[in-house]
Formats: C-alpha cells, sequence, structure tokens
C-alpha cells in the first residue's frame, strides 16, 4: 500500500456548482425528493456533468423547542420553530391550516452530488426506468457477465483513492489494515453525514481481487466475520447504534466491482435495499458455511434496466422485453366468458382490449417512458 500523501487530496472542486446548465431532466423522484440532472459547466467546456439533489431528511433535533426556564446564555441550536420561521398561510379552515413555510437557512440544506465529468454509462445509471430481471446462471455468468463487467465498467480510482488514504482520509470511521481481513468504514456518498436515521456506511474490503458476491467462496469467511463484526463495534462507538439494528448487505449486481458491504439502520428505507438486488451479510456468511462454493453454483437473479448494454447481450441469449403471447384458453377467456377475473386484473376489458393493455404495460410508447422517467428512480 502506498504511504498516505495528505497534501493532495483535494478539497475542492474544480467546477463552480452555481454556473452549471441544464440540458436535461434525467429522474425526477417525488417520493424520495430527489432529482437528477444532466448538464454541462459552461465555463468548463462541453463535457457532461451529473447533479444529483435530494432533499435532507428531518433530524428529531431540528424540531426540538426551547423551554422558557433554559439557559438564555448557552448556543442556540437551529429549530423550526424560531423566530426565523417564514410562515406564508395558504388557507385556514375551521380547525385545519395549510402553510408554506420556510425555516432558518441552516435546515434549508440540499444533498447535492455531483458526477463531473460524467459518462455514457453514468447517464445510464442515472436515467434508469425500465427494468427487467435476469436469472443470472453460473455458466451465464462466465460467458455474459464477466466479460462484458470485465471490458467496461465504471472506474475504480475512488475506491483506490480511499484504500490508500487519498481521498476522505478525515471520514474514515474505523479500519483493519490486514490485506486479507482488513478493510475501510466510511460514510457513503449518499449520506448527508448528519441524520443518524439516515445513516449510511460503506465497507470497503483491502482485498482487490473480490469482485462481487459471485467471487466469494468458503476461504472469504474470516474476512466477512471481521467485516460483520468490526463494524458493528465501530458504529456502536462512533453512532451510538444498536448493532441489532444494523441492516449489512451486498448488491448483485454492484456498480463497482470492488467488494463493498452497505450498512444503514433497518428502519430507514435506505436507496437500493430492494431483495432484487440485496444480499444480506448474514445469509451470505451462512450460505458459505453451509456450501463453500454456493455462489459459484447458484444461479443469481439481478436487475438490469434499460439502456444497459449488457441487457442487449442478455436478450440474445433469451427474450427478455418480449411479452409471450399466451395461448392457453384458460389464460385469455372467451368473450362473453364467465371465468373469474384474469390474473392481470383487467376484469372488464374486451379480449383484444386486455392484450392491448398487456402489450402496452410492457413496452410503453417513447412519450410514456418520457412521462415514467419522471415518476421512478
Ligand atoms: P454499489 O452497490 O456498487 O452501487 O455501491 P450502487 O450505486 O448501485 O448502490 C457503491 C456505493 O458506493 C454506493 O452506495 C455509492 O453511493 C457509494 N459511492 C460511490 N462513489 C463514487 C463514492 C465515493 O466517491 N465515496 C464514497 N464514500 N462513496 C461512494
Amino acid at each position: 500500500m502506498s504511504e498516505p500523501v495528505e497534501s493532495s487530496e483535494v478539497k475542492s472542486p474544480s467546477y463552480d456548482l452555481s454556473k452549471f446548465r441544464l440540458k436535461r431532466i434525467l429522474t425526477n423522484n417525488s417520493v424520495r425528493k430527489s432529482i437528477s440532472l444532466l448538464g454541462t459547466f459552461p465555463d468548463l467546456g462541453t463535457e457532461d456533468a451529473i447533479v444529483v439533489f435530494e432533499k435532507n431528511a428531518y433530524r428529531e433535533s431540528d424540531v426540538a423547542t426551547e423551554s422558557p426556564s433554559e439557559d438564555s446564555e448557552s448556543p442556540k441550536k437551529p429549530s423550526y420553530f424560531s423566530a426565523d420561521l417564514k410562515v406564508d398561510t395558504e388557507f385556514v379552515n375551521n380547525i385545519y391550516g395549510s402553510f408554506q413555510v420556510v425555516p432558518s437557512r441552516d435546515l434549508c440544506g440540499v444533498k447535492s452530488t455531483v458526477i463531473y465529468p460524467a459518462t455514457e454509462k453514468h447517464i445510464e445509471k442515472y436515467s434508469v426506468c425500465q427494468k427487467y430481471l435476469i436469472r443470472e446462471t453460473p455458466d451465464l455468468y462466465q460467458k455474459i457477465t464477466l466479460p462484458y463487467l470485465t471490458s467496461s465498467q465504471f472506474s475504480l480510482e475512488w475506491v483506490y483513492n480511499i484504500l490508500e488514504h487519498k481521498q476522505e482520509k478525515e471520514r474514515i470511521v474505523f479500519e483493519d489494515k490486514d490485506p486479507e481481513t482488513g478493510f475501510i468504514l466510511l460514510p457513503d456518498l449518499k449520506w448527508d453525514g448528519r441524520n443518524i436515521e439516515t445513516l449510511y456506511l460503506l465497507g470497503i474490503v483491502h482485498k482487490h481481487d473480490i469482485k462481487s458476491l459471485r467471487d466469494l467462496n468458503g476461504s472469504h469467511l474470516d474476512l466477512l466475520r471481521n467485516l460483520r463484526q468490526s463494524s458493528k463495534d465501530a458504529i456502536l462507538k462512533r453512532y451510538g447504534v444498536n448493532p441489532n439494528q444494523l441492516r449489512m448487505y451486498f448488491h448483485y449486481q454492484p456498480s463497482f466491482y470492488h467488494l463493498h458491504v452497505h450498512i444503514n439502520p433497518v428502519r430507514n428505507d435506505a436507496p437500493g435495499i430492494w431483495c432484487e438486488k440485496s444480499h444480506m451479510l448474514d445469509t451470505v456468511i451462512n450460505n458459505l458455511e453451509l456450501m463453500p462454493d454456493y455462489y459459484q453454483r447458484a444461479t443469481l437473479p439481478f436487475v438490469l434496466y434499460e439502456g444497459n448494454k449488457l441487457l442487449d447481450l442478455y436478450e440474445h441469449e433469451q427474450p427478455i422485453r418480449v411479452v409471450p403471447v399466451l395461448t392457453d384458453d384458460k389464460e385469455q377467456p372467451e368473450k362473453g366468458s364467465t371465468d373469474a377475473e384474469p390474473a392481470d386484473g383487467f376484469s372488464d376489458d374486451e379480449q383484444e382490449e386486455r392484450q392491448c393493455k398487456r402489450i402496452k404495460l410492457a413496452t410503453p410508447e417513447p412519450k410514456e417512458v418520457e412521462a415514467t422517467v419522471q415518476a421512478c428512480a
């Protein structure tokens, strides 16, 4: 491992965020209150930039109210309920009131992530919409996924910068330097670093030859057990979070092919915790204890999204986007049939109309795609 060079750490970006110029909106998620934008920094050139804005979650301490008896000498913490709160009344009706409020500056922060210069692959990732499930057998992994990820994957430069203490050194929460079983624990890019409710840490292993879950075998059990126990201990010490309230998992497929574990509190629905993408660390350890080559033998499902070239490669192997036409009479009751409601729930529709809706659901028209892009993340 190279010696840390403290002075080389980049502390300020080359761009001025306020000079970002929008080309188009990639996603707008009203549930997560986040928006991903594609644009440029014209004063720096024509290279693409991605800017993600996400409204911060509420911190419980920010809604605390001061009791009149409290020491007026002690420094004031920012709170929504203070003279700084600007209130515009929308309407008051009987016992109900509706307002637009603007709290003090300290509470209005928006978490912003910038990727500059952004590659085509980043644009794909942030434009996610139509998704498909792939059942990856070990053969398909060797034949399709592995060659693809070897030739086309996101740069791991940021991971090596962390492991070599070149960047984010001050953010490290815990490090075990053992080259076989060691790792670095630090806040994920997605965490605002303020709110324990939304705590999100990453455990990045020092070992360089484990791309993903697929590569794990019985010889990695010591590493995985250490990752589990030492992370829990460090998080309890630093953040006071009960180890039994932590969710620890791997993504399959990950975006970055250097083994890392995601850690966040079970009571927070962190992005990317869906069952089709996440594999709990506890389950992974248990599978390897039962069968050391489990992940070399298992069929692993994963999600691919429209725009990802791997999807086209799988499409050559097996139909993925095309919806099979059902021919079984039971599945498509004839006009006037008294059959029970079909599984798709289009009970009152004519057969043709039903089929048409099925196709529409599976193959959105360009305009619909645009509309859905706005609605999903
Ligand atoms: P993943 O499972 O490979 O991909 O996780 P995902 O983005 O589909 O979840 C990689 C994790 O690394 C994500 O949770 C990212 O937010 C996080 N991450 C990505 N970058 C580029 C950085 C970074 O530069 N620093 C830190 N601390 N985290 C990052």
